[in-house]
């Protein structure tokens, strides 16, 4: 196991979140739990199905803009394949977030039908958004929400405590997402949390990050590198040869000759998460 600083208040911290989420549950229909799409599983929380004791769940394919689209649609069937309801969405421009609504009544067909038999037809559903820090659960209720927002905030006799964003007539967010801990204690799920930016940069070394970086994307990725530095490489080649490559290739020199391997990590990190490498997914369902 592999010690990562943060990890020392991870206990105490995730105790008070799991409460919070516990005591929110009974006040909603279903959980929306957003994902990385480049990382879906290592963007998860392990604790969540436990946590939420069976209530229905939509998953949210995030930043599918930055993701492999082919990779997005596997995960989409694998994750459908296990009963959950799934939508990709990039909640930056908004793009799939049309058919959220939809997906929440498919998740929720059995609920809906419960209510009209009693009938309480169109009563309103009550969500609540999880997900693992910076995977976009702000992003998600700002785009859902938007001017909505401020309404219900400004309506007189509304509870600050509890914010409730209404989605449409019958649909209504809790304004408070469950932020969740990834699974920490694998390595490579730590690493793939790294390289999108999940875990800060001043946790980890920014230049051995770079390296197993690169590494990966000449095993996964190689024409998309290739093509980004104007490089070629060997298969199986050593990240720190990569990162030389790199920065040579982009003119990152320090006096003397030698190549600000600093300067090309940054890039590197900082150009992969800004998706100049092109649409990048990390893993695949097993
Ligand atoms: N490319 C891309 N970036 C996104 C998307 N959704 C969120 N982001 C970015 O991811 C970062 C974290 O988003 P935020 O909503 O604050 O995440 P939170 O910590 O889960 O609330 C921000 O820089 C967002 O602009 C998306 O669908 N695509
Ligand atoms: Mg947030």
């Amino acid at each position: 196991m592999t010690e990562i600083p943060s990890i020392q208040w991870f206990p105490g911290h995730m105790t008070k979140t799991k409460r919070m989420i516990k005591a929110s549950l009974p006040l909603v229909d279903a959980v929306v739990e957003i994902l990385d799409a480049r990382i879906p599983e290592s963007s998860r929380n392990p604790d969540l199905q436990s946590l939420i004791e069976g209530k229905p769940r939509i998953v949210v394919l995030n930043k599918c803009d930055t993701a492999d689209e082919s990779s997005t649609q596997k995960w989409a069937e694998y994750y459908r394949s296990q009963g959950l309801t799934v939508i990709a969405a990039d909640c930056r421009s908004g793009k799939g977030l049309n058919k959220f609504a939809s997906a929440v009544k498919s998740a929720l067909a059995s609920l809906i039908e419960k209510n009209k038999a009693k009938g309480m037809e169109g009563r309103v559903l009550h969500l609540m958004v999880v997900g693992i820090p910076n995977v976009g659960k702000s992003s998600f209720i700002n785009r859902l929400a938007g001017q909505k927002k401020a309404k219900v905030e400004d309506r007189p006799g509304v509870t600050r405590t509890k914010q409730w964003v209404k989605l449409s007539d019958d649909m209504e967010l809790l304004d408070m997402p469950g932020v969740l801990w990834p699974k920490f204690e694998d390595m490579s799920v730590g690493e793939k949390l790294a390289f999108t930016g999940a875990i800060k940069d001043d946790v980890v070394d920014v230049e051995t990050l770079a390296c197993r970086l690169l590494y990966v994307l000449n095993d996964l990725y190689r024409n998309e590198l290739t093509a980004r530095y104007k490089i070629q490489t060997e298969e199986n080649e050593d990240g720190y040869e990569l990162l030389q490559k790199v920065g040579k290739a982009r003119g990152m020199l320090v006096s003397g000759g030698e190549v600000n391997t600093e300067r090309a990590a940054i890039t590197v990190l900082d150009e992969f998460r800004g998706g100049k490498l092109g649409r990048i997914t990390l893993e695949l369902p097993t």
